[in-house]
C-alpha cells in the first residue's frame, strides 16, 4: 500500500485551507497543487505519511518586532493596528512573545502558547521541541514564553506580527535566545527597535551584536530594518543627527555597514516639541521614515505570495531534476552491485552445488538412498538457500549505497525514495524508478503551468500594464 497523509496531517491541511480561504482564496488553489506534489512524492516514497510540502512553508508573511526594553515596540504595533492591543509602559512590560493574527471575531482574544505550538498555521509549530533541545524541561513551559492574540483589524489581515519582550543579550535565557533566532530565521521582515533616550549605545553592545551580527551574515539581511525610535526626545537638545550617528556607529561596529536605518517616534506619546520649525523638521523626517517602513510591511504580503508560487515550482523542479535522478543513480548502483555479487559469488556456488549433485547422482549413496525425488528436493533447497542469501545481499548492498549518499540526500528524501526501490518485491530487471512514470512527468508539467497562471493572476492583481480598469 502506498502512503498518503495520516489523519493528523489531513486535519492540518484541512484547517490550512479553511483559514486561507477567509483571507486569500488564490492560496487555496496553491495548497491543492502542493497536495498534488505530495501525492506524487508519496508514490515515489520520498516523503512519509507524516510529511507534506504544505507544511514546509509559512503561508502567512511574518513580521517580527524585536529590540531593547521600552523602545516602543508595543506602541508601534498598537499604532499600526489602530487598537490598544498590547500593554505599553516604561517598565519592562512584555515578558512573552505575542503572536498577533487576524480574526473576524469582534474582540481581541488571548490564547496560551500551547495554541501556537500545536497549530501548523503558525511559525511556532512544535517550537517546544526546539526549546527542549536548548533548555531541558523548558519545552513543556511553552505558555511562559508565548501567547497568541487574535485581533479584528483589517490592517493585519493576511499577515502575522510578533511583538517580543525587550531584548537584553546578557539577561536572556537560552530558550529566549533560541526563540529569537527562530523568529529572525522565519520572518519576512524584522523590525529591530532601539531607543534614542539612550545616548550611549555602547552599553547595548551585546544586544546589538546578537541582533545585528547574526542578521547581517545572512543572505536575506535586507529583511532587517533598524529603527531608532523615540527621536522626539532629542528635540530638546536638537541633536538628532548626533544621536543617529552614534547609533549608526554602534551598528557598524556590530557589522552592519550600510542602509536601512530609520529614525521615528510616535506622535501620540511624544514629548511635545514647542518650536514650530523644529517640530516640522522632526515630523518630516518621521513621516518619510514611517512611510517607508509601512511600505515594506505592505510589500511583504505581495512578495510572500510570489515566493510561495516560486516554492511550488521549485519543489516540482527539485523532484524532477534532482531527487528522481539521484534515486535513479542510487538504484542503478545498487542493481549493478547486487548483480555482481550474484554473478561472481552466488553463481559459482550454485554451479558448484549443481555440479556436485549431478556428479554424485549416479553413484552417490544419497541418490541411491533417496532417489530422484530426493535429488530434486536437494536442488530446490539449495536454490532456496541461495535465494535467501540473495535477498540478504540486496539489503546489505542497499545499506552500503545509503551510506555513500551525500548528506543532503537525507533531507530531500532521496534515501527514502531509494529504499522504496529496494523492497523485496522490486525486481532487479528494470531501468526505472518506482512511481516515476509518464503520468508523474505530465503531472509536474501541469503543476508548473498552473504556477505560471498563478503568477499571471497575481500580476493582473498588482500591476496593470495594459492600463485597463
Ligand atoms: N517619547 C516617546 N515615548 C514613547 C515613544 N514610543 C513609545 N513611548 C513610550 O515608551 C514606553 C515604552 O513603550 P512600549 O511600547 O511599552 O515599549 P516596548 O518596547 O514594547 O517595551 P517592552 O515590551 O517592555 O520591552 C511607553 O511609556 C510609551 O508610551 C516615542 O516615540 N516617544
Ligand atoms: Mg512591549
Amino acid at each position: 500500500m502506498l502512503a498518503g497523509p495520516d489523519a493528523n496531517l489531513k486535519a492540518r491541511i484541512k484547517s490550512l485551507r479553511q483559514h486561507l480561504s477567509t483571507e486569500n482564496p488564490l492560496l487555496v488553489s496553491i495548497v491543492d497543487r502542493f497536495c498534488e506534489l505530495d501525492k506524487l512524492a508519496y508514490k515515489l516514497g520520498i516523503i512519509s505519511s507524516k510529511q507534506s510540502y504544505t507544511t514546509d512553508i509559512s503561508w502567512w508573511p511574518l513580521i517580527s518586532i524585536l529590540g531593547t526594553f521600552s523602545a516602543g515596540k508595543s506602541t508601534f504595533i498598537n499604532h499600526y493596528v489602530q487598537k490598544d492591543l498590547q500593554k505599553t509602559g516604561n517598565q519592562a512590560v512584555d515578558d512573552k512573545f505575542t503572536v498577533i493574527c487576524f480574526s473576524s471575531d469582534d474582540k481581541v482574544r488571548v490564547l496560551p502558547g500551547l495554541a501556537l505550538d500545536a497549530d501548523p498555521r503558525f511559525p511556532f509549530y512544535q517550537i517546544s521541541e526546539e526549546i527542549e533541545k536548548v533548555a531541558a524541561g523548558e519545552g513543556s513551559r511553552i505558555d511562559a514564553y508565548l501567547q497568541l492574540k487574535t485581533c479584528p483589524s483589517d490592517l493585519i489581515k493576511g499577515k502575522i506580527f510578533i511583538d517580543s519582550p525587550g531584548f537584553d543579550a546578557d539577561a536572556q535565557r537560552n530558550s529566549t535566545l533560541r526563540i529569537t533566532d527562530h523568529i529572525i530565521n522565519l520572518s519576512d521582515l524584522v523590525l529591530v527597535f532601539f531607543d534614542a533616550r539612550h545616548p550611549e549605545p555602547g552599553a547595548m553592545r551585546d544586544t546589538l551584536e546578537h541582533l545585528v551580527a547574526g542578521t547581517v551574515q545572512r543572505n536575506d539581511s535586507n529583511k532587517v530594518l533598524f529603527i531608532l525610535n523615540q527621536i522626539d526626545t532629542t528635540a530638546m537638545e536638537d541633536n538628532v543627527e548626533e544621536v543617529v550617528a552614534a547609533w549608526q556607529r554602534a551598528l557598524a561596529h556590530g557589522g552592519l555597514v550600510s542602509g536601512r536605518f530609520y529614525a521615528t517616534y510616535n506622535e501620540e506619546v511624544a514629548v511635545p516639541i514647542e518650536d514650530k520649525g523644529l517640530r516640522e523638521r522632526y515630523k518630516r523626517k518621521r513621516d518619510a521614515d514611517l512611510n517607508e517602513i509601512y511600505q515594506r510591511i505592505a510589500d511583504v504580503s505581495i512578495e510572500r505570495v510570489y515566493r510561495i508560487i516560486g516554492s511550488l515550482e521549485n519543489t516540482a523542479n527539485q523532484i524532477e531534476n534532482k531527487i528522481v535522478p539521484q534515486v535513479r543513480e542510487a538504484v542503478h548502483t545498487w542493481i549493478k552491485r547486487v548483480l555482481l555479487v550474484d554473478v561472481f559469488i552466488l553463481g559459482p556456488i550454485f554451479a558448484g552445488m549443481l555440479f556436485y549433485l549431478v556428479k554424485h547422482a549416479g553413484s552417490g549413496t544419497a541418490y541411491a538412498a533417496y532417489g530422484k525425488t530426493g535429488f530434486m528436493v536437494a536442488i530446490l533447497l539449495s536454490l532456496a538457500l541461495l535465494l535467501v542469501i540473495h535477498f540478504f545481499v540486496r539489503s546489505i548492498v542497499a545499506k552500503w549505497v545509503v551510506r555513500a549518499l551525500p548528506e543532503e540526500a537525507l533531507e530531500g528524501g532521496v534515501r527514502a525514495g531509494f529504499l522504496r526501490n529496494t523492497r523485496w518485491w522490486q525486481t532487479l530487471a528494470r531501468p526505472f524508478v518506482a512511481g516515476w512514470n509518464k503520468s508523474a512527468r505530465n503531472k509536474l508539467i501541469e503543476i508548473r503551468e498552473a504556477a505560471d497562471i498563478f503568477v499571471q493572476k497575481l500580476n493582473d492583481e498588482y500591476t496593470n500594464p495594459s492600463g485597463q480598469d
